[in-house]
């Protein structure tokens, strides 16, 4: 049967979305031009550093590698204030219960995300706990679509991936999860991320049964 979970963070568990374009805005702001809430769409899964080297392409501006360095320390400074501040209230719908009955069901549980802040985030919504393995973006060296980090996940938790779900709301994480021979349910529109077993909008729709039929099909 189904032996982990694997969760990815931003848009899965959280919408950290909303602090990582305003501290993207406020540095495309102090380069002298605008930043975009559709822009920002384009960066949820990307790593840092590739996140800046984007921004600047669109803002039409060249930085050496060590001013990158530079802006993408500054960023992470006012990104990391923010999410200091974060609170219980701002897990998505479904996912502490989600988690909860995993735990309660025998199935681990694992997070697989870009994002080097992953630990400070679940800490301060309070269900680092609930986690009996967290991968993040220091722990790996491939971004999405690799497999690397939901590899690693499976591996932390000494599970094979064929006894994996991963929760995406990327497409390149739905096809990490695809090439690592995961099963996927993508977070969002059947449109968008058509390629994972299934979709649905939110955590809110998942519980035991929907997880022992997913891997059941097929
Ligand atoms: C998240 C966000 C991305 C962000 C990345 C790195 O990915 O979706 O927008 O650029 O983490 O974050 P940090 O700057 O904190 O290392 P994920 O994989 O959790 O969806
Ligand atoms: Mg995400």
């Amino acid at each position: 049967g189904i032996a982990a979970c694997i969760f990815d963070l931003d848009g899965v568990i959280v919408d950290t979305a909303v602090y990582h374009f305003k501290a993207w805005k406020r540095l495309a702001n102090e380069l002298g031009f605008n930043f975009t809430e559709a822009q920002n769409e384009k960066l949820k899964g990307v790593s840092r550093v590739r996140s800046l080297e984007l921004i600047l392409g669109w803002g039409g501006i060249e930085k050496s590698a060590e001013e990158q360095q530079e802006l993408a320390t500054r960023k992470n400074e006012w990104y990391v204030d923010m999410i200091h501040h974060m609170t219980p209230e701002e897990i998505l719908p479904g996912a502490k219960e989600l988690l909860d009955s995993l735990r309660a069901a025998g199935i681990k549980t694992a997070l697989g995300s870009a994002s080097k802040n992953a630990g400070v985030i679940l800490d301060k919504v309070g269900i680092l706990p609930l986690f009996d393995a967290v991968i993040d973006g220091n722990m790996v060296s491939a971004s999405k679509p690799d497999p690397e980090v939901f590899l690693k996940g499976a591996e932390a938790l000494g599970v094979a991936p064929a006894q994996c779900i991963v929760f995406e709301d990327a497409i390149a994480g739905v096809q990490a999860g695809k090439a690592g021979g995961m099963k996927v349910v993508g977070i969002g529109e059947q449109s968008v991320l058509g390629e994972a077993d299934l979709v649905v909008g939110g955590l809110q729709e998942i519980n035991i049964q929907t997880l022992t039929n997913l891997f059941n099909s097929k």
